[in-house]
């Protein structure tokens, strides 16, 4: 049995997950459109304790003021009925033709200045409904050609759409902090910011980067063969972990957004105790909501869908409780102290100590014995056995 989730998990979900209509390149829609409204309240029943969305999940492109107004209140009466809350806001700068060369990046202006100004109303909207992040995911800023973009500019472009958005946000006194999505690829052929580690590198060239940070989501990284709860660290190590998208991914190929867990479940554990228990010597931790951004496989009816986002958090608990015996067991703690990972957190050079003391020091070096050192096994299988075991419930 898997204990039910409580408002401490922290759980969210995008309206696009469960509402994905499971329309795909190869074929048309197995699902019905379904209503906002009912997802909330579904959602809310289930156990999550917020939604997120894009504009047009919730209010579809090319409706009037009016429409919009009435679609939104009813939206808003649903969050009032179930008392979910919308912890983030994204904005579609992909699905219309509009956006085909991207938003921010499009080789045309006037595309640049229309996308500029659909992000901006739904700021506006973020804020008025006390959202704390923005996400922006550029699925469409990037190329299939390399012939197609001057590559400085687009960067010069995605900065200065970026940095305009920011501005806005201090400008308004919003309390809201804006966190970009990477991903290597797809739609596009290749897509800008394609890592957590490219994505770092350019808000540190942000004018407005103090209030831009990272939406890294797990199968995105892993579709580049990259190890996701390392790139997740190094945006904790850079307090630019504003948010996560947790989902499944079976090694490299097209995005799958399976269920959290449903992709490489080891790596699964070794999120959720880095986000549930931080790192093992501390240091920043990430405390905000655990949103999962997956599709309900084509295959399934709304039987189907709702079994799947159940599927996420029941997957997300069962392996909390694990990651919480793991690091709670005597026996690892001691493995990682044999194993050395709590003396990785002593500085290198002692207080106080110079560089030129360094060079001074004979024992660090002249008549270091390197091959005595050499002979030391850090036992790091032992260690992941023991993680092993503890995520399969066998401790
Ligand atoms: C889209 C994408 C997701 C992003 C969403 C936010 S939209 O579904 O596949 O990874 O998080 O724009
Ligand atoms: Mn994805
Ligand atoms: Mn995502």
């Amino acid at each position: 049995m898997v204990r039910k989730p409580t408002p401490e998990d922290k759980f969210s979900f995008g309206l696009w997950t469960v509402g994905w209509n499971a329309q795909d390149q190869f074929g048309s829609a197995t699902r019905a459109w379904l209503d906002p409204v009912e997802s909330v309240h579904k959602l809310a029943e289930l156990g999550a304790s917020y939604v997120t969305f894009h504009d047009d999940d919730v209010v579809p492109f090319g409706s009037s003021a009016a429409e919009r107004d009435s679609i939104l209140d009813r939206f808003k009466t649903a969050l009032d009925e179930t008392g979910i809350k919308v912890e983030m806001v994204t904005t579609n700068t992909f699905s219309h033709p509009i956006f085909k060369d991207g938003a921010f990046t499009s080789n045309d202006r006037r595309v640049r200045r229309y996308g500029l100004r659909k992000v901006l109303r739904n700021v506006d909207l973020a804020a008025e409904l006390g959202a704390d992040t923005f996400v922006m995911w550029g699925g469409r800023e990037g190329a299939e050609y390399d012939s197609a973009k001057d590559l400085n500019a687009a960067h010069d472009r995605y900065a200065e759409g970026i940095d305009s958005v920011a501005a806005y946000i201090k400008d308004k006194g919003y309390g809201l902090r804006i966190a970009i999505e990477p991903k290597p690829n797809e739609p596009r052929g290749d897509i800008l910011l394609p890592t957590v580690g490219h994505a770092l590198a350019f808000i540190a060239r942000l004018e407005h980067g103090d209030i831009v940070g990272l939406n890294p989501e797990t199968g995105h990284e892993q579709m580049a063969g990259l190890n996701y709860t390392s790139g997740i660290a190094q945006a904790l190590w850079a307090d630019k972990l504003f948010h996560i998208d947790l989902n499944g991914q079976r090694s490299i190929k097209y995005d799958q957004d399976l269920v959290f867990g449903h992709g490489d479940l080891f790596s699964a554990f070794a999120t959720v105790d880095l986000v549930e228990n931080g790192f093992p010597s501390g240091g920043p931790k990430y405390d905000g909501p655990r949103h999962f951004d997956y599709k309900p496989s084509r295959t399934e009816d709304f039987t189907g869908v709702w079994d799947s986002a159940a599927a996420n958090m029941a997957t997300y608990i069962l392996l909390k409780e694990r990651a919480q015996a793991f690091r709670a067991d005597p026996e690892v703690q001691e493995a990682l102290e044999a194993s050395g990972v709590f003396e990785l957190a002593q500085p290198t050079l002692a207080e106080g100590e110079t560089i030129q003391d360094l060079l001074n020091d004979p024992s660090a070096y002249e008549e270091l014995d390197v091959d005595a050192v050499a002979e030391r096994g850090f036992h790091f299988v032992r260690l992941n056995q023991l993680a092993l075991e503890h995520a399969l419930g066998a401790r």
